[in-house]
């Protein structure tokens, strides 16, 4: 299969994860936000959203929405399962992943940080502020999800990593990468640091992927 990333993209973040806890090989192809690669013809016949990622199974099966790839991959790959196995706990983790990727991420991605810039003309501080403010809104909200909460574990819901941490490692590096200290929000931070400190999860940082600048790679 053909995974379409770009290394400062939070939902191909997501989908690296997915794909290195179930150990899915797949060959990466770079796509550049910042030379507007998604823009252009060759990825905009995979995905008119143009926006990533996606996903291309050898026979031509095109996915798109990391949400989407991620109940697909664990569909197809059921081992380690990335959904509790009773209802309940399956729409909390759902819940708490789309807080993230229906309601904060998107309010940070390119197309919108470009409106901003170039039809609303917000100087650069204005700008931060937008960014800081809605990441800020959903670390809150998920701290008052997860904090005290009986399903809480080590992780968001019990002892294994969900959809719900991979959604949320997502934007808590997003927070990071603004230095938007995480003290207030403890349980996030507790759960980020678990998270992170899986192989797993760290090989997928944005800041340790093939296409991400030398100055900032991590070593
Ligand atoms: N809800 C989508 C979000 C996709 C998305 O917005 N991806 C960003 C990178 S994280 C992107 O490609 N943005 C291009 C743009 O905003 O122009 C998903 O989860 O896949």
């Amino acid at each position: 299969m053909k995974f379409f990333s770009f290394w400062r993209s939070l939902a191909s973040f997501r989908v690296r994860i997915a794909l290195n806890l179930k150990n899915i090989p797949a060959d990466i192809v770079l796509v550049d936000l910042d030379a507007d690669a998604h823009r252009a013809d060759d990825y905009r016949r995979i995905n008119p959203q143009m926006a990533l990622p996606a996903l291309v199974e050898d026979d031509g099966t095109t996915l798109f929405q990391s949400l989407a790839i991620l109940e697909y991959l664990d569909e197809k790959y059921p081992s380690p399962a990335l959904l509790p196995s009773d209802p309940a706990g399956r729409a909390r983790v759902r819940a708490l992943a789309l807080m993230v990727a229906c309601e904060g991420h998107p309010l940070l991605t390119p197309r919108v940080r470009r409106y901003l810039d170039h039809e609303l003309n917000l100087r650069d501080t204005q700008q931060a502020a937008w960014r800081r403010h809605w990441t800020v809104e959903t670390l809150a909200a998920l701290e008052g999800h997860l904090a005290g909460h009986k399903a809480t574990g080590r992780f968001c819901h019990g002892d294994q990593p969900t959809l719900a941490d991979i959604c949320m490692v997502g934007h808590v590096t997003a927070a990071v990468m603004q230095q938007i200290d995480l003290a207030i929000w403890p349980t996030v931070k507790r759960i980020f640091e678990t998270a992170m400190a899986l192989p797993e999860f760290a090989k997928a940082h944005p800041l340790a992927q093939p296409d991400t600048p030398e100055a900032m790679r991590k070593k």
